[in-house]
């Protein structure tokens, strides 16, 4: 017979982990290593974070498949293989399903269960932890794992519930099946993900009208199948691959270039530009070494890829409205395509300029701007999300004193090192606010932090120590440093939502660190090396 312990579900943890994509499955990987108990809740009925939901036609990961991966084991290195040299999205998600299966993660991820609130308990020093389902646990640590773009941003328009068509958003896809055959579809952005969907759509739909309120600099991805050889090469020097990407600027296995792009010819530099458009990849933003930081250099590139604008789309008038010129090349994340620019050549694609001719309301057959009314059957809102605190400050989370991290970041996120917030003992952010994060390549940021983190909780339990939490001045200094690094960089120049901006209402505050990931490890081990520099800890009480 059962006994009582076994029959009655655990509800108290060492940690609670906030999302099962990469870095929630890796966290519970890592924790569960050294001993902890850990329960991952995670909202979706699966694994696998932004892979989960981004299912929209054309999704497909913009970071090269054998380095958007795992490094922490030599053989799910060995094992797996990448089809492509950029893995679409289902490949990612089976990617990660594989790892879930592999490291018999499942048991300790509870799916289809939101986190709505953490409260730090000060009498007890645990985090009471209420999910949707209105169940309470405990833990000794907080851990969020929830991604830098997981809450949709859907533009408040007068008259979207009256739209008899069906509409999307590309940050929630559906996961039946969707097909535009024969209809008319309006696309609303041009980020990333409108960037990514407009050929496909365009190849479906009847006519597609693509809503661009800013042009973007989409080059060129050069996605092709893997071939054997180049397979075995790259398994063969993983070692020097994953040391190369974790010391360097942006977390690529890139070589690092010395040189300025003002100090070559113009036709050298147009070479260069050449060579590495047709290359594909972000190698193309690191040909010089000054493009981010100096506009006169920036200038070169941005001027580059216009020209290829013109060069690819026929119709100048539609060419000049695709090409971006109020920001920097690469000061909002440049979108890799396949295709893009061809499909404003297609017959059945319209380029619809709502910057000058902005929406009024939706309608209940289509959209309406200021100039036209467009009749549609679908709408795809390609708007992006509430970027690195948007699904953070959706969950109640108060530290210590009952202070809300609303309260807190009422002025913009506040972290150290983007791991620790002051106010908030025992709680760490994978990826937060202040971290590389969204500017490198995401999973070598993410086994950055996890691997700090796990090693942190390791010696907090060697030294018997109960409470671990970053200081006022440790932060303050932190966000100062964030800042001065942002405002040497090109990056403010851009309205982006790095900065905030495409959230009204959001304050405008740059969140990435842009000092470079291998330059960030080395603080952050630092920090480590000095027993945690920049924390105040509490000893366990003994009882
Ligand atoms: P992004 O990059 O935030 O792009 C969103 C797009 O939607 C962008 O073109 C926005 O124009 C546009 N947008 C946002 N709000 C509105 C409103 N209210 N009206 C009109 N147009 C709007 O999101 P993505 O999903 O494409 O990409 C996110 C990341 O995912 C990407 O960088 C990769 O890392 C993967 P704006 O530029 O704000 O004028």
């Amino acid at each position: 017979m059962a006994t009582a312990a076994e029959t009655t579900p655990k509800t108290d943890f060492d940690a609670i982990v906030v999302g099962a994509g990469f870095s929630g499955m890796y966290m519970l990987y890592r924790l569960r290593d050294l001993g902890f108990s850990v329960r991952v809740f995670e909202a979706g009925d699966g694994v696998g974070g932004t892979w989960y939901w981004n299912r929209y036609p054309g999704a497909r990961c913009d970071s090269e498949s054998y380095y958007y991966c795992y490094s922490f084991s030599k053989e799910l290195l060995d094992e797996w293989e990448w089809s492509e040299r950029y893995p679409a999205q289902p490949e990612v998600l089976q990617y990660l399903n594989h790892v879930a299966d592999r490291f018999h993660l499942r048991p300790d991820i509870q799916l289809n269960t939101r986190v709505v609130s953490a409260v730090f308990d000060d009498a007890s020093g645990r985090w009471k932890v209420t999910t949707d389902d209105g169940k309470r646990y405990t833990a000794t640590y907080f851990i969020t794992a929830v991604g830098c773009l997981s809450t949709a941003n859907l533009p408040h328009y007068e008259g979207l519930e009256e739209f008899q068509g069906t509409w999307y958003h590309t940050g929630q896809w559906r996961h039946e099946p969707v097909v535009f055959t024969g209809q008319r579809v309006g696309l609303i952005g041009t980020g990333a993900s409108g960037i990514q969907a407009t050929p496909e759509i365009a190849k479906q739909a009847a006519h597609l009208y693509v809503f661009q309120r800013t042009p973007n600099y989409a080059t060129p991805s050069g996605n092709r199948p893997m071939r054997p050889e180049e397979i075995r090469e790259i398994k063969a020097h993983y070692d020097e691959i994953w040391k190369k990407a974790r010391e360097s600027m942006g977390g690529f296995p890139f070589d690092s270039i010395e040189k300025s792009a003002l100090e070559v010819s113009p036709e050298e530099r147009r070479r260069i530009y050449e060579e590495r458009w047709q290359q594909g990849s972000f190698r193309f933003l690191n040909s010089f070494s000054d493009l981010l930081v100096n506009k006169e250099a920036n200038d070169t590139i941005a001027q580059f890829v216009r020209d290829k604008i013109h060069e690819i789309v026929k119709d100048p008038k539609v060419a000049d409205l695709l090409s971006p010129t109020n920001h920097p090349y690469g000061t909002k994340r440049p979108p890799l395509n396949t295709g893009y620019y061809e499909t404003f050549n297609r017959e059945n694609v319209t380029l619809v300029d709502i910057r000058n001719a902005p929406i009024v309301r939706i309608t209940p057959t289509g959209i309406q701007t200021t100039e036209n009314t467009y009749e549609l059957d679908s709408i795809v809102f390609a708007t992006g999300f509430d970027a690195m605190t948007g699904t953070l400050l959706k969950i109640d989370i108060r530290g210590r004193n009952e202070l809300t991290l609303k309260e807190k970041w009422a002025d913009g996120p506040r972290t150290y090192l983007g791991l620790a917030i002051h106010g908030f003992p025992n709680m760490f952010t994978i990826t937060g606010p202040g971290s590389p994060s969204v500017l490198s390549n995401m999973p070598v940021s993410i086994e950055q932090h996890v691997d700090w983190i796990a090693d942190c909780l390791a010696y907090l339990r060697a030294q018997g120590i109960a409470r671990i939490e970053a200081t006022q001045h440790a932060e303050e200094i932190w966000v100062a440093h964030v800042n001065q690094v942002a405002d040497q960089t090109l990056f403010p120049l851009a309205n982006s939502w790095y900065i905030g901006a495409n959230i009204p209402g959001k304050p405008r505050v740059f969140m990435p660190y842009v000092g470079g990931v291998g330059n960030y490890r080395k603080i952050c081990d630092a920090v480590a090396a000095k027993h945690y520099e920049g924390f105040e800890m509490a000893q366990a009480i003994a009882i």
